[in-house]
């Protein structure tokens, strides 16, 4: 049964990991026995998450790379090509939050959004699975969507957009890449304590909001997320592809 779990000589790219769900995850997968590449677009804040992993005894190395870049996507996987390194595993963290009404929203400011929550999962992926498919060694993929890949919340359209494209780009991915042994899943996270909900905790009206609208009646923790994190970059989903595992407390299962 561990062997179904095990993630020792794999590599795992954790997009956006200095902190937050997405250093959750790393630490999680480190925990199962991958490798973990850390990454996110400022290099002192990645290389204090990467000296955090390594202080606890995990294999872990960090670049610091924007992916909304494709260029910048394309010049990290070069190098790793250099250097030998074969990523097995990409998570698609990366994502921020701009919450503001649809009709006062700037284009730029969607743009952005759209970018790093949706585009940046396809232009990794894409550089991932070619070296993946070429190999024949097949892989995994595991984007972070949201309970707003299924149901919208006001003030968050250009997320709630990008987080709907997560869910159906996993499935466009499955749909190409499973033939090439590569599963192509999503995670649905609900309301999780990180800074970028911190304004959001901190307003009684909504933390009351989401302790009365979930069964679970908490916030999650990031490490809540860790388990189907692990499971979708294992061989025990080697036949789970174009799926979204909702960790929300059972939020998306109730009215
Ligand atoms: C918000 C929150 C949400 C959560 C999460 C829910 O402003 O509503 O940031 O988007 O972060 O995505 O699944």
């Amino acid at each position: 049964m561990n062997q179904l779990f095990n993630l020792s000589g794999r590599t795992a790219l954790v997009t956006g990991s200095a902190r937050g769900i997405g250093f959750a995850l790393a630490e999680g997968l480190a925990t199962a026995g991958a490798r973990v590449i850390l990454n996110g677009t400022r290099a002192d804040t990645v290389a204090d998450a990467v000296s955090r992993l390594d202080a606890k005894g995990f294999s872990a190395q960090g670049r610091a790379f924007d992916v909304t870049d494709e260029q910048a996507v394309a010049d990290a996987f070069a190098q790793w090509d250099k250097d030998g390194v074969k990523i097995d595993i990409v998570i698609n963290n990366a994502g921020i939050q701009f919450r503001k009404p649809l009709v006062e929203l700037e284009l730029s400011d969607w743009q952005r959004v759209i970018d790093t929550n949706l585009t940046s999962a396809f232009i990794v992926s894409k550089q991932a699975a070619q070296r993946m498919i070429a190999r024949g060694t097949g892989g995994k993929i595991v984007n972070i969507g949201s309970l707003t890949s299924e149901a919208a919340r006001a003030t968050v359209g250009a997320y709630t957009a990008a987080k709907g494209g997560i869910k159906m780009l996993t499935r466009a991915m499955s749909a190409e890449w499973a033939a090439s042994n590569i599963q192509a899943n999503a995670i649905g996270p609900g309301y999780i304590l990180t800074d970028m909900n911190q304004a959001l905790v901190e307003n009684a009206a909504f933390d009351a909001w989401v302790k009365n609208s979930n069964p679970s009646q908490r916030w999650g923790r990031p490490e809540e997320l860790v388990g189907t994190a692990v499971f979708l970059a294992s061989p025990a989903s080697s036949y789970v592809n174009g799926q979204i595992i909702y960790v929300d407390g059972g939020w998306l299962a109730v009215l």
